[in-house]
C-alpha cells in the first residue's frame, strides 16, 4: 500500500493526525488530497475576503459515542478558521474562533457554520443545540451569530439565537444588490420536520417524514436585515421543482434536499446546492431568484467516502472551486477533512459532474 505525507506541507508544519493513504478500501484512488491533516474538518464554506481565501469549517473530534440517524457522534464544540493566499497555498490553521462555552445559549454540537463580511465586520452564522431538553433529552438546534473584526476570529456571540431562524446548516448568499439571504436547515438529526410553521414539536419525529408522496421538505431562506444579524422576513420555502415543474416528491431521496444548503450566482442564473443526505449526492437547482422556485438540474458530486457530503463553492482566480470533505485520513464518519476540486460548466451553464473517487 502507498502511502503519502499529503498536506504536511500544507499544514504549516503542525503534527498530522494521521497518514492519508492514496486509495480508498475499494481501490479507487481520491480525486484530491486533504487540505489540512492536523486538526479534523468538515462542511467547509469557503469566501474571498480582501484578496485571500478563507474556509469556515465544522472541526470534528474524536467521540466514543456511536453512529446514530440524529447525529450524535457529531460532537464538535468549537469553531478554527482556515486561510491560504490562493488555491494551492498553504493553508494556516487559526486558533479557536468561538468555543460553545462563549455562547450563552448553545448547549453542545457547533455544526456546520458560514460567514460573511460587511462594513468592516465579520460575521461567523453556526447552527447548534439549545439549552432546551426534547424527549431524547437533547436541545434543539437554533442559529446564532458571532462577530469580530478579524476574518480568523475570535467571534464574540449574540446572547441569543437569530429569531426566526431554526434548524442548522446556516449558508449566508449576498447578491449583486448588496442584500444577503440566510439560507438554512437540514432534516433527520437536523429536526427540519419538526418545525411546522415556524413552531418547534419536542416530541415529533426524529427521521421519519412519512412524506413520500408528499412534497419534500424544503431549505429555508430568508432576507437578512442590514445589521446581518436578524431577519427581515418569515423565511421562506426553498422549493426544488422537477423537470415537470413538480415539487420533488419526499420519496425521491437521489433528488430532495436534506442539508447543505449553499447559493451562488452565476450569468444571472441562481444556483442553490445542497446534500442529499441518505443518498450522498451533492446536488444543485436553478433559478432566477433568490428565493427560487429552483429546478432541479443534476448532481454536481457522486458520492463521497463517508456518509456526510456537505460543500461550497466560489469562484477565485479565474475559475470556480468546490469545497468538499470526505473520511480518508480516518475511515470515520464523524472525523472528517476538506479538500477542494476545481468545478466545471457546460457551454449552457450545467454542471459537469464531479467523481471524488476514480478508478
Ligand atoms: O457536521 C455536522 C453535520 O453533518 C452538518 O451540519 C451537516 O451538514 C452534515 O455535514
Amino acid at each position: 500500500m502507498a502511502y503519502r505525507y499529503v498536506a504536511a506541507v500544507l499544514a504549516c508544519g503542525t503534527a498530522s493526525l494521521a497518514l492519508a493513504q492514496d486509495r480508498a478500501p475499494d481501490g479507487r484512488r481520491y480525486l484530491s488530497q486533504p487540505l489540512v491533516t492536523s486538526i479534523y474538518t468538515a462542511d467547509p464554506s469557503a469566501h474571498v475576503f480582501n484578496g485571500k481565501i478563507y474556509i469556515y469549517p465544522s472541526h470534528d473530534v474524536p467521540t466514543e459515542t456511536p453512529d446514530d440517524d440524529l447525529g450524535n457522534q457529531y460532537a464538535m464544540h468549537d469553531y478554527r478558521v482556515l486561510k491560504m493566499d490562493k488555491i494551492g497555498a498553504p493553508v494556516t490553521v487559526g486558533p479557536v474562533a468561538l468555543d460553545v462555552r462563549q455562547v450563552p445559549w448553545a448547549s453542545q454540537q457547533m455544526w456546520a457554520p458560514d460567514a460573511a463580511y460587511k462594513n468592516g465586520t465579520y460575521y461567523l452564522y453556526f447552527p447548534a443545540r439549545d439549552k432546551t431538553k426534547d424527549k431524547n433529552g437533547l436541545g434543539k438546534f437554533m442559529v446564532g451569530v458571532a462577530t469580530s473584526k478579524s476574518p480568523m476570529g475570535p467571534f464574540k456571540a449574540e446572547p441569543k439565537p437569530i429569531a426566526g431562524a431554526f434548524s442548522m446548516d446556516p449558508a449566508v448568499f449576498t447578491d449583486s444588490d448588496g442584500k444577503s439571504y440566510l439560507y438554512f436547515g437540514g432534516i433527520w438529526g437536523g429536526q427540519l420536520q419538526r418545525w411546522k410553521n415556524g413552531t418547534f414539536d419536542p416530541n415529533g419525529s426524529d427521521t421519519d417524514l412519512g412524506q413520500d408522496t408528499k412534497p419534500a421538505l424544503t431549505g429555508k431562506v430568508a432576507r437578512l436585515n442590514p445589521d446581518m444579524k436578524s431577519l427581515a422576513e418569515t423565511p421562506h420555502d426553498a422549493v426544488i421543482l422537477d423537470e415537470a415543474g413538480k415539487p420533488v416528491l419526499g420519496g425521491d431521496h437521489d433528488k430532495r434536499f436534506f442539508e447543505a444548503s449553499w447559493m451562488f450566482k452565476r450569468g444571472g442564473h441562481y444556483y442553490y446546492t445542497y446534500s442529499t443526505g441518505d443518498t450522498h449526492f451533492l446536488n444543485y437547482a436553478t433559478g432566477t431568484s433568490p428565493y427560487g422556485p429552483f429546478t432541479y438540474r443534476g448532481h454536481i458530486m457522486n458520492p463521497v467516502q463517508g456518509w456526510t457530503t456537505h460543500h461550497s463553492i466560489i469562484e477565485t482566480g479565474g475559475k470556480w472551486w468546490l469545497f468538499y470533505a470526505d473520511t480518508q485520513l480516518s475511515g470515520k464518519n464523524h472525523l472528517r477533512n476538506v479538500k477542494l476540486t476545481e468545478l466545471t460548466f457546460n457551454a449552457d451553464g450545467t454542471i459537469k459532474t464531479i467523481d471524488p473517487l476514480v478508478k
